[in-house]
């Protein structure tokens, strides 16, 4: 995207975002990043903020030369905690810790001092947009936050631009607007996957409610961007339980007679992965610049395909060795439930042929 009706966006021939300016051409900021392709420094004004980084983890923040903010995070970086890349638990500001509550889908929830009480909350709608609240719920007075919060939706990091009026989510390889629901730039990945919708730009298929955060686990190790930054997907459903992995696309997952049945399908391909994801993480470790972090991406994702067809068999054998479970359940006895059984058994023999198993 280069203008959405009030703002102009620049990139580099890497297709990086570099210059934000307004309708006028006036600049609003100006972005610059690292041989890994990291955002290092952003420019608005007279204020040069620069990040200092541990991995892909911002672990310092500078204004104008001097740090301003030190972060620290949860540990989780491979299956079955992979959609904790992104979670700031500590942020310091020279003066005072202040402490991250998280909702389910790790978007930042709250910002607790060192006493544990409440100084700032912030809630999002379905696309992430996020609005910043005192410690009573009432709205902040200019929308910003008080503490200079980068941690939001999904825990990323947010760059209030133009006095907080364009709003730009950093998700690593790209940047996320919520305001118009979509990327700026493409999925770097392109259709290759099949696990975007109809176009490169959507956010969640258009549709952040039917998906969840934990879907993750089977996109992330197919597409850098969702390693590295998927934490996009919000959650509008009512499920309770937490699930470990899974697409949570189709009726039955939400079904209650069949959606243990997707959780355990889902069981197995996090086992499954978890060996190539941790090959994955050291080789992106050990990389010494873009191009050794491509052929780490360019290994995994071989596997997959490789693999793809056996981990799918092993998966809905599992599915359909729940599903004879399941039979034996009240739930999934009558009306709703026994409809929804019938249905995923018919899905699991449509997938075991898609995926010609024996
Ligand atoms: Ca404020």
């Amino acid at each position: 995207m280069t203008f959405d009706g009030t703002y102009r966006y620049y990139y580099d021939v890497e297709n990086r975002l570099t210059e934000v300016n307004d309708a006028g051409d006036q600049r609003v900021a100006t972005y610059k990043y690292d041989f890994a392709g990291r955002k290092v420094a952003r420019i608005v004004g007279t204020t040069t903020t620069t990040y200092l980084y541990d991995g892909d983890q911002v672990i310092v923040e500078y204004e104008n030369g001097s740090w301003k903010r030190r972060y620290y995070y949860g540990p989780g970086t491979c299956p079955p905690s992979v959609w904790r890349i992104d979670e700031p638990l500590l942020m310091n500001d020279g003066s005072n810790d202040y402490y991250y509550s998280q909702d389910h889908l790790y978007s930042s929830a709250g910002l607790l001092d060192s006493s544990g009480g409440v100084v700032e909350r912030y809630e999002y709608d379905a696309y992430g947009q996020p609005y910043v609240l005192d410690a009573n719920f009432a709205d902040d007075a200019d929308g910003l936050s008080d503490y200079n919060n980068p941690y939001m939706f999904t825990g990323r990091e947010v760059d209030f631009l133009d006095n907080g009026n364009l709003k730009l989510q950093y998700n690593r390889n790209r940047y996320y607007d919520y305001y118009t629901g979509r990327w700026l730039t493409q999925d770097s990945f392109g259709f290759k996957y099949g696990y975007e919708g109809e176009n490169l730009y959507e956010f969640m298929e258009g549709n952040p409610c039917a998906y969840k955060d934990e879907s993750i686990n089977l996109h992330w190790i197919l597409d850098i961007d969702r390693l590295l930054s998927i934490k996009g997907k919000t959650d509008c459903t009512t499920i309770n339980e937490k699930p470990t992995g899974g697409v949570y696309t189709k009726n039955w997952d939400y079904s209650q007679c069949t959606r243990p049945c997707t959780q355990r399908h889902e069981d197995v391909h996090v086992k499954q992965l978890k060996p190539i994801c941790q090959k994955y993480l050291e080789c992106w470790e050990e990389a010494k610049d873009r191009k050794e972090r491509d052929k780490c991406t360019s290994v995994k994702i071989q596997w997959v395909i490789d693999n793809r067809d056996r981990c799918e068999c092993e998966a809905w054998e599992e599915s359909a060795k729940c599903a004879e479970d399941r039979r034996k359940e009240r739930k999934c006895c009558s009306g709703k439930g026994k409809k929804d059984l019938e249905e995923y058994e018919k899905q699991i023999e449509k997938a075991k042929k898609r995926h010609k198993c024996n």
